[in-house]
């Protein structure tokens, strides 16, 4: 142990001497920037440890419009899981930190759109009070109904082909969204009152970008794993890597 902990010493010294040269080689590249510019960023993306639960298959006989659209089996996409584990649809997010600052709300619309009789995409987020686009591409009568307890709750019907806005005025991550006339759609949309989110895709990976230098706990949210917090540092220019892994039901 004494041994390894000498030669860990030693290597330390050896990165930390490096750093400096390091530093000192760009000083010259980044003097110009101003200091302003020197916001953070979080980076890294989302594991499952463990085997990949057996996704749901989906019987959509009962709208023939909407089974005529797979002709193969449909596959729930709760566990949507890539190569070494990447798991996709987990909304990252920073959840403590931001000492209520206040951040102009997009002008540019979230868009859900039920094609194929699934919501696309599975799970969405967006600000409080930015306008959410909810767009029905199917030859069926849909119904809308997202089932929040921290903001209002509504329930459209949509007619086949028609477009309609709404809003959400609070934070919540997230919203069960779920279609009265098909059983089987379900969505989650989760409402950020600050840009700092994002949504795992292929390689379950995320990036916060434009973080000012500070603490923060960063959180992990997965629609059947719950929630996964770190605490973190992030220092002005510096691009923090974060790794959350998730253990499998039953792991
Ligand atoms: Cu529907």
């Amino acid at each position: 142990m004494k041994l390894q902990g000498v030669s860990l010493t030693l290597a330390t010294g050896v990165l930390l001497l490096a750093g400096v040269v390091e530093r000192s080689f760009l000083k010259g590249a980044v003097a110009a920037k101003p200091e302003a510019n020197l916001t953070g960023s979080v980076v890294g993306r989302v594991r499952l440890e463990g085997l990949k639960p057996e996704p749901a298959r989906t019987n959509m006989s009962s709208d023939p419009t909407c089974a005529k659209q797979h002709p193969g089996a449909v596959i729930a996409e709760d566990f949507v899981v890539g190569s070494e584990g990447a798991l996709e649809n987990v909304v990252v997010f920073i959840s403590d930190g931001m000492n209520g600052k206040s951040f102009d709300v997009p002008a540019e619309a979230a868009v859900i759109e039920q094609k194929g009789c699934v919501y696309k995409p599975h799970v969405v987020a967006m600000r409080a009070d930015q306008k959410l686009r909810i767009v029905n591409s199917d030859n069926t009568l849909h119904n809308i109904h997202p089932v929040p307890t921290n903001n209002r709750e509504w329930n459209k019907a949509q007619p086949a082909g028609s477009t309609m806005e709404e809003t959400f005025a609070r934070e919540e991550i997230a919203i069960p969204v779920k279609c009265n006339v098909h059983p089987w759609m379900r969505s989650y949309i989760a409402v950020f009152k600050h840009p700092y989110f994002a949504v795992t895709g292929k390689g379950g990976s995320f990036d916060l970008r434009n973080l000012p230098p500070g603490e923060y706990t960063v959180k992990a949210w997965h629609e059947k794993l719950g929630m996964m917090p770190q605490k973190i540092t992030v220092a002005a220019g510096e691009a923090k890597k974060v790794e959350f892994v998730f253990k499998a039901p039953g792991h």
